[in-house]
């Protein structure tokens, strides 16, 4: 964090009352510790510094030459969103500074009513309220990433796969662009776990997992739709380019043996593909179609391409 007892913490004023600034600095210096000032007397110029010097926390008057109000508030969130902001009022009007709070600003000061050391305090509340505010925001972003994430594999979980899938269908509904989707199951994967254990059996399904991810374009989405079985749907593909990719996949599969010390895994999958057309009116249904195709291929042997 900065602004650490070891260095100054660093504060820009946005104000162009003299006057203002004077009474700022002034009582900035009568509090104990060690701030480093810089005053911006419009929120243009305050940006433009901004971008060029580093900041602990911004003071920002209320009205100034270039905006009014609150929405200084949002253009420097807009920008710089870690940076805690504390505005500054003349006007003893709680309402107006209730709303600086509900649009993000940490605190608020009425001036000429503030001691030097409840600045000191507003400063210190309001980078630590900042910092708390960041790592829950971080926190619940990494939170909503891990419930829709498989935790083996590390793509897409069923649970997250269907509103992924209505994504890329309502795009390709609207851009009238073709869709297919793509199923493929492990052959004879409980072998593997039999033979090899499950430790080795869930490493070849993260590697199967990551062979998948690498032969896809950046638009297309995978899931883990069951215990070996993956769903992807490829987006700008018809069933032909699908089945195309499908097999190349396959092959991928079939020529890439797993090296552990108990010896080589050799594993195939069987691969099922539809597309979105008349038969197919919802996600659910173009699911249903590669899932039966993805059986017709196992009964046709293994290791192949049904569609
Ligand atoms: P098929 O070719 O008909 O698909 O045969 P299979 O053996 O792959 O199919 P089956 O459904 O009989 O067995 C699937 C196996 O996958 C059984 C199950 O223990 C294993 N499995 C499912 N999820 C996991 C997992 O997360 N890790 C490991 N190691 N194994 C898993
Ligand atoms: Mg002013
Ligand atoms: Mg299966
Ligand atoms: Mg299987």
């Amino acid at each position: 964090m900065r602004g650490t007892s070891s260095s100054p913490t660093k504060l820009l004023l946005i104000e162009n009352d003299e006057t203002d600034v004077l009474l700022f600095s002034r009582m900035l210096s009568e509090c104990s510790g060690s701030f480093q000032l810089n005053v911006c007397d419009t929120l243009d110029a305050a940006l433009r510094w901004l971008e060029e010097f580093e900041c602990d926390i911004v003071l920002s008057d209320m009205s100034l030459p270039d905006t009014f109000g609150l929405e200084g508030i949002t253009k420097i969130q807009e920008r710089f969103p870690h940076l805690p902001i504390v505005m500054m009022t003349g006007l003893d009007d709680d309402e107006v500074a209730l709303d600086a709070l509900d649009l993000g600003a940490q605190d608020y000061l009425l001036k000429g009513d503030t001691t030097p050391r409840e600045l000191k305090r507003t400063i210190r509340y309001a980078i630590q309220r900042k910092l708390i505010q960041c790592e829950n925001a971080r926190l619940v972003e990494k939170l909503k990433l891990a419930a829709r994430m498989d935790a083996l594999t590390g793509v897409l979980n069923r649970h997250a796969m269907l509103s992924e899938f209505e994504k890329h269908w309502a795009q390709a509904c609207e851009n009238q662009t073709p869709l297919s989707c793509v199923i493929l199951d492990v052959d004879f994967f409980k072998r593997v776990n039999d033979e090899f254990g499950h430790v080795i059996g869930d490493k070849v399904l993260q590697r199967v997992a990551k062979l998948i991810s690498t032969q896809m374009r950046c638009g297309d989405s995978i899931a883990r739709y069951g215990g070996e079985e993956f769903c992807v749907i490829l987006v700008d593909a018809d069933e032909d380019v699908a089945a195309q990719w499908a097999d190349r996949v396959r092959q991928r599969l079939a020529e890439s043996p797993f090296q552990i010390p108990e010896g080589t895994i050799q594993i195939t999958a069987s691969f099922g593909v539809a597309h979105r057309c008349g038969e197919t009116k919802t996600v659910e249904h173009l699911i249903d179609a590669a899932d039966h195709a993805l059986l017709e291929a196992k009964h046709d042997g293994r290791n192949r391409v049904a569609r």
